[in-house]
Formats: structure tokens, sequence, C-alpha cells
């Protein structure tokens, strides 16, 4: 069995209902298991800043699946619930990231993991670090709570408890 970290974003409402849909089409597939959920955050936008806030979270999955076949899980969902590509970084009814897979290293273009910006975001590292206290992500071999430690503390303000349970 394989065990990935996967991140959820969606700031274009109902925010909270892609959520859920989301992590339902995940929990009905039968090669995938949900064992940990983060709590929702809302968080101010990162990269390109004029959107409306996101609710974020980050989702502990057991699978059979490859990596690959996950990212292909992931963008069937996104396309299901109405994802446009328009703008790089820019608004979206939901985003699904693969941020660990196991120790995998991938450097393809199509799926790079860990995640590259996972560990200079606070919007991914606080629910992470939520669900897996002193994980240590792969590869960079550096705890979730080091790289928390490394940023500025107006990026972990912009990242909001909203919601305990999904
Ligand atoms: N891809 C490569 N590696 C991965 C991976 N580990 N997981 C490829 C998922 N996909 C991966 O992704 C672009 C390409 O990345 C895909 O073809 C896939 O094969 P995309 O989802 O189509 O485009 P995107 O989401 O605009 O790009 P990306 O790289 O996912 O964006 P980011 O870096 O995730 O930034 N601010 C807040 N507060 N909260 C957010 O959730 N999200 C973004 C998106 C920006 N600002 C944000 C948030
Ligand atoms: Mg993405």
């Amino acid at each position: 069995m394989n065990q990935a970290f996967i991140a959820l974003g969606t700031n274009i409402e109902p925010r909270e209902e892609y959520l859920i849909q989301a992590i339902d089409i995940l929990r009905a597939n039968p090669n995938i298991t949900i064992s940990k959920k983060s709590s929702i955050y809302e968080t101010a936008p990162v990269g390109y800043q004029n959107q409306a806030d996101f609710l974020n979270m980050v989702l502990d999955l057991k699978t059979s699946l490859s990596s690959m076949d996950l990212l292909r899980v992931c963008q069937h969902i996104e396309t299901e619930l109405g994802r446009k590509r328009d703008i790089r970084f820019g608004p979206r009814t939901i985003d699904l990231d693969i941020l660990t897979f196991n120790h995998e290293n991938s450097t393809v273009e199509r799926l790079i993991i860990p995640h590259p910006r996972m560990h200079e975001r606070a919007f991914v590292l606080i629910p992470l670090a939520e669900i897996a206290p002193g994980f240590v992500i792969p590869v960079y071999e550096k705890s979730v709570e080091s790289y928390l430690g490394e940023l500025p503390e107006s990026d972990k303000a912009d990242v909001r408890l909203w919601k305990t349970e999904v």
C-alpha cells in the first residue's frame, strides 16, 4: 500500500461544497482510503493576489494506485468539478496537488514530487503539520515544523482556522 498527502484548494463559491465533493469522489474510489483529514483553513491568496480567499486542507491517503494514476484521479476530479485553467495560480473551483507519495522523488514535468512549492507555503504546511506532526518531507529530509519556522509570521497569519470538520 502506498501513502500520499494531497492538498486541496478552492476559491470559487461554493468553496466548502467543492471540498466535500472532491472528498466524496476520492472516498468512492475503491483504490483509495482517506486516513486523515485536516481542518479547513481560510487563506489569503499567494502568488496572483487579485483573487478571493481560498479554503485549503490536506488529506492523508492510502492507495494501491501508482503516483501517476493518483494524479490522473486528481485531474479527473478537477475536470468533473468544472475547473477551468485560465490564469496560472489564478482562481479555481478545486485544485488537487500531490504533496508527497511514499519516498518517491519524481522530476518529470507532469508530476513533480515532493511538490516543489510545498515547503514555502503556510497554506500547505499548517494543515499538514496538524495531521502529520513531526513529518519529515521525503527527499528534502526536513520536518514540516522546521520549514514552518522559516516562514515569515505574516505568511502564517494569513492562514486562519475556518472549520474543524468537513
Ligand atoms: N504537476 C506537477 N507536479 C504535480 C503534483 N505534485 N501534483 C503538474 C499535481 N500536479 C502536478 O497544474 C499544472 C501542472 O502541474 C499539471 O499539468 C500537472 O501535471 P494545474 O493544477 O493545472 O495548475 P495550477 O494549479 O495553476 O498550478 P499549480 O502548480 O498546481 O499551482 P500551485 O503552485 O498549486 O498554485 N493561494 C492560496 N492561499 N491557496 C492555494 O491553494 N494555490 C495556488 C496554485 C496559488 N495560490 C494559492 C493557492
Ligand atoms: Mg494544481
